[in-house]
């Protein structure tokens, strides 16, 4: 087994193939109606290679003018977000041993050729709380590190089904996607990845 930073955990497998499926339906629904798009660095206003939507009362977005923040609309739509599933909400019951509710559901989708940079989720008011994070479709490789970049890092495989909690001394440590392995999961019938984080935003 490999050994993880203190507060980081991965439960490989967490959810069954029939919750992956009721999840992806859930995520289908809710991009229906908040499309995916696609965000854009603050000042360059270069574009990620990951497209993005949310669930929950709140939706992180990003863009030249305003960087990174979160907002109760969608970005393109200007829509409230859809409600988060409740399969969701139980997750993060589950996993979190956080009495507060999540507040947000980021969702990102990656093509075979998507990746994210090393990158801390700081935008939150209150680090308390976990963020829990959930894979569907195809593997990839996810690197964590501390809180300071430049420092070492850890590499592991994360895979449809898996869940990851990024807790105490690691809410803050920098982690990214280097890769996707394309053909890894049946579960999205066009392949890619979807990757959900459930947050809490505000102290509550
Ligand atoms: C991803 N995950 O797995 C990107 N952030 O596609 C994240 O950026 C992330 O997995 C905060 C906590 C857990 C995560
Ligand atoms: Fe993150």
């Amino acid at each position: 087994m490999q050994v993880l930073p203190p507060g980081i955990h991965l439960i490989p497998g967490y959810l069954e193939r029939s919750q992956q499926q009721e999840i992806l339906h859930e995520i289908r629904e809710i991009i229906r109606i908040a499309p995916l798009f696609r965000p854009t660095m603050p000042r360059t206003g270069r574009p990620l290679s990951v497209r993005m939507s949310s669930c929950g009362e709140l939706g992180w977005v990003s863009d030249k003018q305003g960087g990174y923040r979160y907002q109760h609309n969608h970005p393109v739509t200007a829509l409230a977000w859809p409600d988060m599933p409740q399969s969701l909400i139980n997750i993060w019951q589950e996993l979190s041993s956080c009495p507060c509710l999540p507040q947000s559901c980021l969702i990102n989708f990656y093509d075979q050729i998507a990746k994210m940079g090393l990158h801390q989720d700081k935008d939150e008011e209150y680090f308390d709380a976990p963020i829990i994070s959930l894979s569907l479709g195809d593997t990839c490789l996810f690197r964590v590190g501390s809180k300071s970049r430049g420092g070492r890092t850890t590499s592991f495989k994360l895979q449809s089904g898996d869940a990851l909690i990024l807790a105490g001394a690691s809410r803050l440590a920098f982690h990214g996607v280097d890769r996707i392995y394309p053909d890894t999961s049946t579960l999205l019938k066009n392949g890619g990845r979807i990757n959900l984080t459930l947050r809490r935003v505000t102290k509550p």
